[in-house]
């Protein structure tokens, strides 16, 4: 017999306005079956409240409990143990937690109290809280956990006064979000060895949760084939006013053990917040990231995200376009920039990303009767132009990235005879060379690769 107020309780908490399943009436008939307040000693029979079965009093007897449903249970005597089960399945991790909610039990004059633990196959014990006093419910601490099952068992709490236990109903309900479709860690990733490997510029979820007895830390892993400009993004959600909160966030080179950059965020009823490391140029190897609750002894279990930053170290390359010539520059260079933005040209935008520590050489040409610049990588045309008396060789402008993404060169056959300089342009938007190529341009393909 499960008690009405159990089933009010668990529609309040899960949000059911309606009954779907049957209410089996044994003290009253006649009664309206959605009056539950005439109701107090009914069978309640349905799909949208599951009970327990006895006898669950071992692991080897647990109810499997399906996700995210309460199932009413009630310890019946001062020995009785409930157990459940969640299954995880295989290939499937995410997020679990237990919601524990039990009647007033004040009302009836008892002090009895409940523990309920959460463990592993293997034992592992991740939460372990008692209940008692008037109506309540509590959520255990979130764990982002991998394909297994895990065990809820549920008994009196026995203090040192000997047992005393409430016989008033209670709900457990295994809350499970899937991670399939979200980067987010898997625990355990508590040491370098059991690291998750992390995909770079990805934000993965992450919480520290106080998985038993052990503080939990998280750790990532990465490698970089080539020298990069990397950076860690943490983001953490708001935590409540009385809770405190903090994070150590440690980025390490893996062949070394040398610190990279560290960054401590702590709150205390804080608000969400963003925090970003320093760039630093890292050679090609293996890194890790460390994420642990720092000295903070009770550290709250709010959901962050750990984003490693990495690109190819570069320079962002200035468009500029001048009016009077028809001649587009770009230069990586803010202060020549705006200085030609000073005399006439017009600031069009970033062109794309060259890189800076590497590369293929990317030269600038003038032609002072055309009053013209060109760029290439060409051997052929380098050739070509040293050899001409019209073009001189400024140097290297910028570099080419050989893996990267092209930048496309369009040439205006007519820009010359028209009293033209801008014979050649060049651009990263497909929409933009199309759009030239409509007008007469001709497409001559690749000019050279950016680096990001
Ligand atoms: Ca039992
Ligand atoms: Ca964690
Ligand atoms: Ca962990």
């Amino acid at each position: 017999m499960l008690l009405r107020k159990a089933a009010s309780a668990v529609r309040k908490i899960f949000g059911v306005t309606a009954m779907s399943g049957v209410l089996a009436v044994s003290s009253f008939t006649g009664v309206m079956a959605t009056d539950l307040s005439a109701v107090d000693d009914a069978e309640i029979v349905g799909a949208s409240i599951k009970e327990e079965t006895e006898s669950n009093n071992d692991r080897a007897t647990a109810n499997a409990i399906a996700f995210n449903e309460a199932y009413v249970g009630k310890i019946e005597t001062a020995t009785d143990k409930d157990w459940f089960k969640v299954t995880v399945p295989a290939n499937t991790s995410g997020a679990l937690s237990v919601t524990f909610w039990h009647g007033d039990c004040e009302e009836n004059g008892n002090n009895g109290r409940w523990t309920y633990t959460i463990y592993s196959t293997d034992d592992q014990l991740y939460s372990k809280n008692v209940l008692g006093g008037k109506e309540a419910s509590v959520t255990s601490d979130i764990y982002n956990l991998p394909a297994g099952t895990y065990y809820i068992e549920v008994k009196a709490f026995r203090n040192l006064g000997g047992l005393g236990w409430c016989s008033d109903d209670y709900t457990v309900t295994a809350n499970f979000q899937s991670a399939e479709g979200t980067y987010s860690e898997t625990e355990f990733n508590d040491s370098v060895a059991s690291a998750n490997t992390i995909e770079l510029n990805k934000a993965y979820n992450g919480r520290i949760s106080n998985i038993g007895l052990v503080k939990d830390q998280d750790y990532f892993t990465f490698a970089i084939d080539s020298e990069r400009e990397v950076s860690f993004t943490f983001w953490h959600d708001a935590c409540d006013a009385t809770e405190l909160a903090a994070w150590d966030i440690t980025l390490y080179n893996l062949s070394n053990g040398s610190l990279v950059s560290k960054i401590t965020e702590g709150v205390k009823g804080g608000a969400a917040a963003t925090v970003t490391s320093n760039s630093e140029f890292l050679p090609a190897g293996t890194y890790y990231v460390e994420i642990t609750a720092g000295n903070v002894v009770s550290s709250r279990n709010s959901l962050y995200t750990i984003t490693v930053n990495s690109k190819i170290p570069c320079i962002l390359m200035n468009r500029l376009y001048n009016p009077n010539s028809g001649e587009h520059f770009w230069t990586g260079s803010t202060e020549e920039r705006d200085n030609l933005v000073k005399v006439g040209w017009v600031y069009e935008g970033p062109g794309w990303e060259a890189p800076t520590r590497t590369g293929d050489n990317v030269y600038r040409f003038y032609n002072e009767k055309l009053g013209d610049h060109h760029y290439t990588m060409r051997a052929d045309e380098i050739a070509a132009l040293n050899a001409s008396p019209d073009w001189k060789n400024e140097g290297v402008a910028w570099n080419s990235y050989p893996e990267g993404r092209p930048v496309y060169r369009v040439y205006n056959p007519n820009a010359y005879s028209q009293g033209k300089a801008g014979a050649h342009h060049y651009t990263m938007s497909e929409s933009e060379r199309d759009f030239l190529v409509s007008l007469g341009w001709i497409d001559e393909g690749i000019g050279w690769y950016a680096a990001n």
